[in-house]
């Protein structure tokens, strides 16, 4: 079973029940708070922290950075998050590797960063078998019944008359609903190649950069820590996707070629060896195709820390859970191939950052 033992999907009150329960039954290794900004709906966004001193005050420690649910649709990418979470509370104090860990570094999870899309995607996707419907993830497809499949956040299209229920997908021209890509909506490479500046568009990359409150919440938990490495779970493809998600003979501002990241060499290896444990597909983000504004171009061009986006099962955006589990642990078809051992050499990296060019960690 899984760490926290469910068996089904969480909807946004589960995700905020368990983070209550992992603080309530666990203090001084958990801790939950509210990122700086509510959603536009006026959400709150949680995160849990552990460490085997959660209280202590800053210290400039290592910091492993876990998130889900950018995009809303993305249902397992959540599910996997949370149960890192509950993954290495249980195994405190029991597994010498897990607790060694959480005495060298702090772990940030925040499961569902799309909260507002995420409800919309959940609430009006349960009961809908729409499986193999949106195979191409960013594709064109024109209706799919109700909101299972809402990728963006909820911000309103800019300049034009709000329309009822206007985050709904059928609500705008092409079905992708009104909103912001949050994973275009990034400082790093902002307004480039990938991304989509036409607000009906399915990669819309927002009127600016970090423009939605959703990405102000990730950049200012990174800014104010030593995030040395972090995770950001969508599905699917069973990729591990490194920086950056533009080509290295791409052309920046200044005519020059932007190159591959200074830490190529580490974050290949790295994602190669996370890749062996998972059974996935090891490569750079640019070779699925181009993006810009995504989470890890921006956090590792600011800060150094390693970033990586896992794509999450081979097919589906929400598969039936059995699976979900199967591939958190390792088990079953998955056999020897799960998320698990993968973010557990993603947080060692983390820990123990002497590899990377640069250290600090600062945005
Ligand atoms: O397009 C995306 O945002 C990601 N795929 S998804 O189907 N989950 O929407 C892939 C992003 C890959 N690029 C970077 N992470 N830079
Ligand atoms: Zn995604």
């Amino acid at each position: 079973p899984l760490p926290s033992g469910r068996d089904g999907y969480r909807g946004f009150a589960d995700y905020n029940a368990d983070m209550d329960r992992l603080a309530e039954q666990h203090p001084g290794l958990v801790r939950k708070f509210a990122l700086p900004h509510k959603s536009l709906e006026g959400k709150p966004v949680y995160a849990v922290e552990i460490a085997h001193d959660v209280d202590a005050p800053e210290d400039g420690r290592p910091v492993f950075l876990m998130m889900g649910l950018h995009h809303a649709r993305e249902w397992p990418s959540g599910e996997h998050a949370i149960e890192f979470a509950f993954d290495l509370v249980r195994n405190y104090g029991r597994d010498d590797r897990i607790t060694s860990l959480l005495k060298k570094a702090r772990v940030l999870v925040v499961p569902v960063v799309n909260v507002d899309g995420f409800e919309k995607s959940f609430n009006d996707g349960q009961l809908v078998d729409l499986r193999g419907i949106d195979e191409g993830g960013t594709g064109s497809v024109l209706a799919t019944p109700g909101n299972a499949y809402k990728r963006k956040n909820c911000r309103m299209a800019d300049g034009l008359a709000p329309l009822a229920n206007e985050c709904a997908l059928a609500s705008s021209p092409g079905g992708f609903g009104a909103g912001v890509d949050l994973n275009r909506n990034y400082g790093g490479f902002w307004g480039g190649p990938g991304a989509a500046a036409e607000p009906v568009q399915a990669t819309y990359r927002g009127a600016g950069p970090f423009s939605e409150p959703e990405t102000q919440n990730i950049r200012e938990l990174i800014s104010g820590r030593q995030v040395t490495g972090l995770i950001t779970n969508h599905t699917f493809s069973n990729l591990v996707l490194r920086p950056n998600g533009v080509a290295p003979d791409t052309t920046g501002p200044d005519g020059l070629s932007l190159g591959d990241p200074p830490d190529e060499a580490a974050m290949k290896e790295l994602g190669d060896r996370m890749a062996a444990q998972n059974g996935y597909t090891s490569q750079h983000s640019w070779q699925l195709y181009d993006t810009t504004g995504t989470t890890e171009d921006w956090s590792y061009n600011a800060t150094g820390g390693y970033g990586y986006t896992f794509e999450i099962g081979p097919d589906e955006f929400h598969p039936p859970f059995p699976e979900v589990v199967d591939e958190y642990l390792g088990a079953g078809e998955y056999a020897g191939k799960g998320n698990r051992e993968a973010f557990l050499l993603a947080l060692e990296n983390a820990v123990d950052p002497a590899a990377h060019s640069v250290i600090t960690g600062k945005a």
